[in-house]
């Protein structure tokens, strides 16, 4: 065996070696009980009497050189830090101030979850529709004809869709699941509809072009502006305080007659007070209930639609809608 080969060999095999895996596979190439250094060392059985002497000296010098060479990686992967492949799942965790913080529902689901608590208690019972919604429910139904402004492509967002097909929608109101309500329902009819809504409205402190709406309705014999009134006072007052000031303000909107908007108080914390519109309402229109088959002879209804991320912000003094939905967590935890 040529013991120069050899040394030169490992050495360029050295060079390579980078983890503490190939370093292990040198040493049993090299090193090991039947390694080449080994087997070198069996070999001088076979070498000239006279040339055992030389060679003997000669494997002694190699065996060194690739001992040391050794040695040397291996101290210095030692020393190195460990690359981790991967998660290492026998690491300790990190310990923050708050290490087994469990997580909690978004502020506005903890809101709509109090809100179906309150509206349970006054008998209501939670109802949903689709958030793709056709123009049927949406609009037509609601007694908002085809050339009503409210139906203008630049302010609602319909899907691009196929000339066959009928047109589709995200819908812009939760006023939609009135009607799919009534279409499956004989009064009397006693329901909360919580659920998102899009709008391509501007964004700003109080606007966003997604946010959520609580409908709400009611169908029976006898119903009176006297009852809705009563139930957006009793809300209003349970959820924000005794103290809270609401304001009714007639409106229009084509789906109720008479029609209302109610504000609500928003005091800052400087002491400077403002209204801020809370939601629309009014006794649904005749031609509603015509349109799902009901009498309008016999039944009479009220609706309402509250902006729920307005009542989170007036509940919780926040200022502006948008942190609501940047889901940074340390302003979301404040609620947890
Ligand atoms: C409606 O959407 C009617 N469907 C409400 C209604 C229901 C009237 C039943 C009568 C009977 P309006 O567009 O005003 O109405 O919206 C209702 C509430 O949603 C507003 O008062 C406000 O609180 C909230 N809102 C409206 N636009 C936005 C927006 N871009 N961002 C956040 N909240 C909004």
């Amino acid at each position: 065996m040529d013991l120069t080969e050899l040394v030169n060999a490992a050495q360029a095999e050295m060079t390579a070696v980078q983890t503490a895996e190939q370093l292990e596979s040198f040493r049993i190439k090299y090193l090991g009980a039947k390694g080449l250094l080994k087997q070198a060392s069996d070999h001088i059985k076979q070498i000239p009497a006279d040339q055992k002497r030389s060679y003997g000296q000669a494997l002694n010098a190699v065996k060194q050189t690739i001992t040391e060479a050794f040695e040397r990686r291996k101290s210095e992967l030692e020393s190195q830090p460990t690359a981790v492949k991967g998660v290492d799942v026998t690491e300790p965790g990190r310990i923050s101030h708050d290490p087994y913080r469990p997580g909690c529902l978004h502020l506005i689901q903890q809101t709509i979850d109090d809100l179906i608590d309150l509206f349970s208690q006054m008998g209501y019972s939670v109802a949903d529709g689709p958030e793709l919604e056709d123009e049927f429910h949406n609009f037509e139904a609601l007694n908002v004809p085809l050339d009503h402004p409210a139906r203008h492509p630049l302010d609602n967002f319909y899907l691009d869709l196929k000339p066959d097909e009928p047109p589709l929608m995200l819908r812009s109101q939760t006023s939609s699941v009135q009607i799919r309500v009534l279409e499956s329902h004989k009064p009397p009819v006693r329901i909360i509809a919580p659920g998102r809504v899009y709008r391509p409205d501007t964004v700003d402190a109080t606007h966003s072009f997604m946010f959520h709406q609580l409908e709400g309705l009611y169908v029976d014999k006898n119903v009176t502006m006297v009852d809705l009134k009563t139930c957006i006072d009793l809300f209003a007052r349970a959820f924000f305080g005794d103290s809270v000031r609401t304001r009714f303000r007639p409106s229009f909107f084509p789906f109720t007659e008479p029609s209302a908007e109610f504000d609500i108080q928003f005091t800052s914390t400087g002491g400077s007070s403002r209204w801020v519109e809370l939601g629309g309402c009014g006794m649904v229109d005749p031609n509603v209930l015509s349109a799902v088959g009901i009498d309008p002879q016999i039944y009479s209804g009220f609706a309402f639609g509250l902006g729920i991320e307005r009542i989170v912000m007036r509940r919780h003094g926040i200022a502006d809608i948008r942190d609501l939905f940047q889901n940074d967590v340390r302003f979301l935890r404040q609620f947890a």
